[in-house]
């Protein structure tokens, strides 16, 4: 069964010294390029949000970082600033290996609404394209690895387990902004839905 490796958000604003730094996020990069010889199809995401996304703290009135709020789509966590489309922060990191990549899918690019998962924006009906461009290449088992994974990592394996695809994280190529238990909850999560964490 042909078996793609989908590479979660490896941006310069998820590792340390960016605007939205994931404790070690650089320090999985290598495994992370071994790791794509061993798959039939690379998929790359990047975080792509417009200045004025909504996600953006500072695009709401007194609110800070890592507060929720409610959204028409339910609840949201407002972040820094972060991949701002065309920025440094939404570049990936420079050691990441972009040469195996057959498609980039950008995600979160309407203003007013966020997408952690690859396939559905957050009001998990909307989608990206990406479960299409799976299926026509018959890419039925996938694994993940990346950044953030309780945030866009979890939120993706999640919904390809919904879409039916056999789906793996491998644990040891995440690293997790654990926000509130949000790790623990995401594996839990992942466990149940039938996603087998390596
Ligand atoms: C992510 C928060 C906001 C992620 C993206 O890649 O996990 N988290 N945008
Ligand atoms: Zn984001």
């Amino acid at each position: 069964m042909p078996h793609a490796l989908i590479v979660i958000d490896m941006q310069n604003d998820f590792c340390p010294g960016g605007a939205l730094a994931v404790d070690g996020g650089h320090e999985i990069v290598g495994r992370i390029n071994t790791l794509m010889a061993d798959f039939d199809a690379v998929v790359l995401t990047q975080d792509w949000h417009p200045a004025d996304h909504a996600s953006f703290a500072d695009n709401h009135a007194g609110a800070q970082p890592f507060e929720t709020t409610e959204m028409e789509y339910g609840e949201q966590v407002l972040w820094p600033r972060h991949c701002v489309i065309g920025s440094e922060g939404a570049g990936f990191h420079r050691d990441l290996d972009l040469s195996r990549a057959d498609l980039v899918i950008r995600k979160g690019f309407r203003a007013d609404i966020d997408s952690y998962s690859a396939f559905f924006e957050n009001d998990r009906r909307t989608p990206t394209g990406l479960a299409g461009y799976l299926r026509e290449r018959d890419l039925t088992q996938l694994t993940f690895v990346g950044l953030a994974h309780d945030f866009c990592v979890a939120w993706s394996a999640l919904d390809a387990a919904r879409l039916g695809f056999s789906v793996s994280v491998i644990e040891d190529a995440t690293r997790a902004i654990d926000l509130n238990g949000s790790k623990d909850a995401a594996r839990q999560n992942m466990r149940q839905a039938g996603v087998s964490l390596r």
